[in-house]
């Protein structure tokens, strides 16, 4: 495959997108800090999943990772040099709170205020996310997201996190886009915790969506403005054909990989009338459930980095559908065999859009793997920088279309660990030589430095 120039069109900068406009750089705990068994942390799914044979592309884990726990000073000195005015991380559950809850770890809780002192003194915004999929395994231990007993859990949760640095931080997201880590993690067990079938996929989906709202409630209440979102993954679904065997296919895909998390928060409810499965979530609701789905966010979250076309299928249960590959399409392709395909992004900002009461979309990730090289020690991705180009226009092009988009976070940072594709996709502006932990700022992240210029 060529590699794409950056398109020659391209002739925006950031001040185009309005003063109002958040510019940044999205990161996950485990796939960054490292120090998985340091200063008290506790095991979380992701540290015992990893163990497991199989699991991960060359048996890897993230205990090591980017060595951000040891190492946070020099990147955010270097987000700082990157122009980066915010910076989304995420709180490790099992470094604040070991078993998950009771006992907090003192050095889990002086670490993240080393980190946001840090931001804040370099001239950063932290925002945090509260979970992004590492589940401390203690919980896990008691059945985890399956467990209904993990409303309380959360809560506890993100009280604690909200009163400590919620005097320091305004901005946070619930959840991490909860359709993946229930979808690979309860459904499909090829995230942790590894469990499989509707009976663990269900009971997770409900539990996470009540926590949704009720770490939403807990953050409103405690952190006086607070801009509160969650995020959400989202794909652009084309029917594969015209028949009405494929439309329908497509339709129920959206169902799940778009609708099923952020509806019953606006009130409309599990989107089950086009994808009749779902009713069984009704199974799992107990009364007053409907009230407690409800939340108004500030922000919803989007993150987009592909397109899936989707085909009827007889074997597939249930869903009666399928996804075909974009390997065996006639499309641009990343290193995980995702679709470039920059409409997609567009297109998911229009979508989002359409329901009411949703004060405004951000673009929390978006990004890309490529397989980079280092020459002289220099690191060129041309196809990264177009990627990212042709996205950033079609952010731009829905804003001046009058759609809610008021921010824009590129995943990520440095080359970090990526779950079950262990090391292999970089995704980084930066990247991240792992044996040395030296880091290079690439093509891409020299040029999104650039276009952002100053921005305050
Ligand atoms: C996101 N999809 O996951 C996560 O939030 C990140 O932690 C992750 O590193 C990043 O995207 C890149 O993978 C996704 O199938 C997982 O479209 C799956 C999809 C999208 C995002």
């Amino acid at each position: 495959m060529s590699a794409r120039a950056p398109s020659k069109q391209f002739n925006l900068t950031s001040t185009d997108f309005g003063t109002g406009f958040s510019w940044g750089i999205s990161t996950a705990a485990y796939q960054n800090e490292g120090a998985h068994n340091i200063d008290g942390k506790g095991p979380s799914i992701w540290d015992t999943f990893t163990q497991k044979k199989g699991t991960i592309y060359k048996a890897q884990n993230g205990q090591t990772a980017c060595d951000f726990f040891h190492r946070y000073k020099a990147d955010i000195l270097l987000l700082k040099e990157m122009n980066i005015p915010n910076f989304r991380f995420s709180l490790a559950w099992s470094r604040l709170l070991p078993k998950g809850y009771g006992h907090i770890s003192p050095q889990g809780v002086d670490f993240y205020n080393r980190v946001i002192d840090f931001c804040l003194e370099c001239g950063i915004r932290p925002w945090i996310t509260l979970y992004h999929w590492d589940l401390p395994q203690a919980l896990e231990d008691h059945g985890g997201w399956m467990n209904r007993d993990i409303l309380g859990w959360f809560e506890d949760y993100v009280k604690l996190c909200a009163s400590l640095f919620g005097d320091r931080v305004t901005h946070w997201m619930v959840l991490n886009e909860p359709m993946v880590f229930t979808g690979a993690g309860y459904f499909l067990g090829v995230h942790a915790p590894g469990k499989k079938g509707l009976k663990s996929f269900l009971p997770a989906v409900h539990h996470a969506t009540l926590c949704q709202a009720i770490g939403g409630k807990v953050v409103r209440g405690l952190v006086p403005n607070a801009e509160v979102g969650t995020t959400f993954s989202c794909s652009q679904i084309n029917a594969f054909s015209e028949k009405s065997k494929d439309i329908r296919a497509a339709q129920k895909a959206d169902v799940l990989l778009n609708r099923l998390f952020i509806e019953p928060a606006l009130g409309l409810g599990y989107p089950s009338e086009d994808l009749p499965i779902l009713k069984r979530l009704d199974s799992f609701k107990k009364e007053g459930d409907d009230q407690k789905l409800l939340f108004d966010f500030d922000f919803i979250g989007i993150q987009n980095y592909t397109r899936e076309v989707v085909k009827h299928s007889y074997t597939v249960p249930y869903l009666h559908a399928k996804i075909v590959p974009a390997t065996d399409r006639p499309v641009k392709t990343t290193l995980m065999d995702w679709e470039v395909h920059p409409p997609s992004i567009y297109n998911m900002i229009a979508k989002f859009n359409a329901y009411s009461n949703i004060p405004k979309i951000i673009v929390t990730e978006n990004g890309a793997a490529f397989s980079d090289n280092i020459r002289n020690g220099a690191v060129h991705d041309p196809e990264r920088l177009g990627y990212l180009q042709q996205y950033l226009y079609q952010v731009h092009k829905a804003q001046q279309d009058g759609y809610k988009v008021s921010g824009y976070f590129a995943w990520t940072f440095t080359d970090n660990f990526e779950w079950a594709e262990g090391y292999f996709p970089r995704f980084g502006l930066v990247y991240t030589d792992f044996p040395s932990q030296r880091r290079i700022i690439k093509s891409s992240g020299k040029w999104y430095r650039d276009f952002l210029g100053n921005v305050p």
